[in-house]
């Protein structure tokens, strides 16, 4: 007789664990479906969902360890593989020191929860290597910081229930499902919407007003809004004056910008600026639901978002419903880290001091660091969930520098671009193999909750990060740092410290509440800043030498910036839009997720195109100074014209080939992914046309 059964868990294909039922018959995964009960999604899946049984089955998972052997993959035990990595980090160790290895971690593990990614630090540290670097390294840290300097925590935008959403360098509708939903009713409810974005994306063509913005000019655009709001006097006098400090500051700085000044450099007509400053400083309440990283990886990346930080605190839409929520206390995880066995920082922590450090460290500074051994010799490389050869920018230099290496170890799902360059691949558990705590803090309607996963099977020899550092440690000799003999002690002691009693939990639950949402908390508890207020103008960036105020700079390559570049170069190229159906470089497998995915394209105005000979399905070259790759050209009315996008993670067609590495904010260090300049063309004897 057949046995079924099933498990709440959480979905982890993308980062937003949407909470699923999953049903086993006689151990095969055979259904999953949205779980109603679960507060983010409510039972909604995006189309990504249909595919997570064939991506778990699928034929290209690596499914036990292997080691290159004389140029090809040979089957190892886990023991060897223990062994393998175990002997290859005492060499490094002992012949160059422990800062001469790094570990690097993916998308994926940031979506495992903070618990994993501290136990992998754990390990670090008891091996003595500062150098631990997350995605963060160009994702969502900076707005993070940003707003942490402002307001001493990091408020969540709460769109549901705007009346006036402006949408900013977000495309929800490919890269947060739920989000674009919530944002489509509350429209539907006579929420006005705002998007600004250099492409008219499907939001933008339900919006009041769409801001084609040129590429990279954010800042300038929000110097602008600041200005008719000061100037005006839109701007909330009760909350600034109570709860900021720095605004006669402010209002000195934006005395020297003009509006058609702004318009010239965003490409923006005056009066649209106008009425998004009007409409934004007018409606209330109001929140920006801005993007992941396309308003952070530019010059002004940290800047942009200190910025709209700052428009949220003097319009009054800070820690109010419908403008920018804080979430209750989060149940205190015991700590993992060990840092008092570390000698050293962080990569980048003297460069960024703000924001390299004990959490991750700026890997754009990587490349460089293995190709001159300076300011020491990096020889060593674990690589977690990870596809930087097609993710990271540059991948030219970052190729050469992984080529460099005396020893690079890879933990995947499926192998990728990376994992064939690797002296040993490890086979990774996805989020069906994995028990754990999702504390992303989600606020739906009053309540903070967390989530939880549950593991649903096993595949082969597939093993969580957890599982497989704990055994290296032991197996290291760190015994003393890594009591616990296997994960499911590990979990246990994480849980028990949090108060959650997991046999309680394991298989049934998929969250758990951890109070109300409060509004207004400042008017008891004040800020977690230097000042205790909100800071507009920031004494910290003052006193580490950065800008103080937010302020414009020309991207690193623009047409203005740099006339020479853009005579050669004179079209204008961001990176890295999110398409629905994939995620990044991965998920390419998947066969029943909704429509065909789509093959690589370059999405170029038909004026643009008409211009330089192109025709719709035509391949071209697209070049930059850091390398060529050649693409189809997709001609839509959608985009702005002399701007071109690429999406990334593409291995026929990667845009990291253009991409520069270089840091081009001087907080973060983030590089500009979405505003460089390349030069296009037909490929010659093109028969390429649909
Ligand atoms: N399906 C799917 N979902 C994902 C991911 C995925 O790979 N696939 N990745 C996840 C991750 S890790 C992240 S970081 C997030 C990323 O999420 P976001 O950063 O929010 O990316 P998108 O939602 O694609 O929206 C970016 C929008 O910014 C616009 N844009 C480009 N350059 C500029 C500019 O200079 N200024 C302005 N104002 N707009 C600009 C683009 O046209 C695009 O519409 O998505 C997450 N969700
Ligand atoms: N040009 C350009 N480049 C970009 C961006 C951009 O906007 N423009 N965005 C950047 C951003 S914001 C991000 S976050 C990065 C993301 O970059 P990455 O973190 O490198 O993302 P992926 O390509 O999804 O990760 C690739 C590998 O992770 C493995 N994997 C997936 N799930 C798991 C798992 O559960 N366990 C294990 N062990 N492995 C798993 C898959 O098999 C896959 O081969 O890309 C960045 N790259
Ligand atoms: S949005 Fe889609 S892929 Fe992401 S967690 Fe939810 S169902 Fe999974
Ligand atoms: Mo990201």
């Amino acid at each position: 007789m057949s046995t079924k059964k099933e498990i709440k868990t959480l979905c982890g294909v993308c980062l937003w664990a949407c909470g699923i039922i999953v049903t086993l018959e006689d151990g095969k995964i055979i259904k999953i479906k949205g779980d109603p009960e679960h507060p983010w999604n409510r039972g909604r899946l995006c189309p990504k969902a249909a595919g997570i049984i064939d991506h778990f089955y699928s034929p290209q998972r690596i499914k036990y360890p292997m080691k290159k052997v004389a140029g090809s993959w040979q089957r190892i035990s886990w023991e060897d593989a223990l062994d393998t990595v175990a002997s290859e980090l005492n060499k490094t160790k002992d012949t160059y020191g422990p800062e001469a290895w790094a570990m690097i971690i993916g998308m994926s593990i940031v979506a495992e929860g903070f618990n994993t990614m501290h136990f992998l630090q754990r390990f670090c540290d008891a091996y003595g290597s500062p150098n631990f670097i997350t995605p963060e390294t160009f994702c969502f840290l900076s707005g993070i910081t940003a707003n942490m300097l402002t307001f001493g925590k990091f408020p969540y935008a709460n769109p549901i229930n705007s009346n006036c959403i402006v949408l900013w360098g977000h495309n929800p509708s490919a890269s947060n499902y739920m989000v674009a939903e919530d944002i489509i009713k509350a429209k539907e409810r006579g929420s006005k919407l705002v998007v600004i974005d250099p492409r008219k994306i499907a939001l933008a063509k339900q919006a009041d007003i769409h801001a084609q913005i040129r590429p990279g000019t954010d800042c300038a655009l929000a110097l602008a809004l600041f200005k008719i709001i000061i100037e005006e006097e839109l701007y909330d006098k009760e909350f600034v004056k109570n709860w900021t400090v720095g605004f006669d500051q402010l209002q000195e700085h934006v005395k020297k910008y003009s509006i058609k000044e702004a318009s010239r450099i965003t490409w923006i007509p005056s009066s649209i600026i106008e009425s998004i400053a009007h409409t934004y400083a007018s409606v209330k309440p109001a929140s920006i639901v801005q993007g992941t990283n396309s308003l952070d990886q530019h010059a002004t990346g940290f800047q942009n978002n200190r910025a709209l930080a700052i428009l949220e605190a003097v319009t009054g839409n800070f820690d109010a419903a419908g403008g920018h929520l804080l979430s209750g206390a989060f149940p205190a995880f015991p700590p993992l880290r060990l840092p008092e066995l570390v000698k050293g920082g962080n990569i980048g922590k003297d460069q960024y001091p703000l924001f390299a450090g004990d959490w991750t460290g700026q890997g754009m500074l990587l490349p460089d660091m293995i190709l001159t051994g300076k300011p020491h010799p990096i020889k060593s490389l674990a690589i977690l969930a990870s596809n930087p050869v097609l993710t990271w920018p540059n991948s030219n230099k970052l190729k050469k520098a992984l080529h460099q290496l005396d020893f690079l170890s890879v933990m995947t799902i499926e192998p990728n671009e990376t994992s064939e360059m690797a002296d040993l691949v490890l086979p990774g558990a996805t989020f069906l193999e994995r028990t754990e705590v999702w504390d992303g803090t989600l606020l739906m309607g009053s309540k903070c909750f967390m989530s939880l996963r549950n593991k649903v099977t096993d595949f082969h020899e597939c093993r969580s990060p957890i599982d497989f550092w704990l055994n290296l440690a032991r197996h290291m000799g760190y015994e003393k740092y890594f009591p616990w003999k296997n994960e499911d002690e590990v979990l246990r002691y994480i849980f028990k410290g949090a108060g959650i009693d997991i046999d309680e939990y394991l298989g049934n639950i998929n969250f758990v509440p951890f109070g109300e949402v409060k509004y207004k908390k400042y008017e008891t508890e004040g800020f977690q800043t230097s000042s205790g207020k909100i800071e507009l103008y920031s004494a910290v960036m003052q006193s580490l030498g950065l800008e103080p105020l937010p302020s414009f700079t020309e991207p690193p390559e623009s047409p203005v910036r740099d006339p020479e570049t853009a005579r050669d170069y004179p079209v204008i190229l961001t990176t890295g839009s999110r398409i629905l159906q994939y995620i990044h470089s991965s998920y390419r497998i998947v066969s029943k997720a909704g429509k065909k995915p789509p093959e690589p394209y370059a999405e170029i105005h038909p004026g643009t195109a008409g211009y330089y000979g192109i025709g719709d399905g035509d391949m071209i070259n697209v070049e930059t100074k850091r390398g060529a790759i050649q693409i189809k050209a997709r001609l839509t009315e959608d985009i702005l014209p002399h701007v071109i996008n690429i999406p990334h993670g593409w291995s026929q067609s990667n845009v990291n080939l253009l991409t520069d590495e270089k840091s081009a904010d001087p907080v973060t260090g983030y590089p500009a992914l979405k505003a460089l300049l390349c030069k296009i063309s037909p490929v010659k004897g093109n028969d390429n046309r649909v």
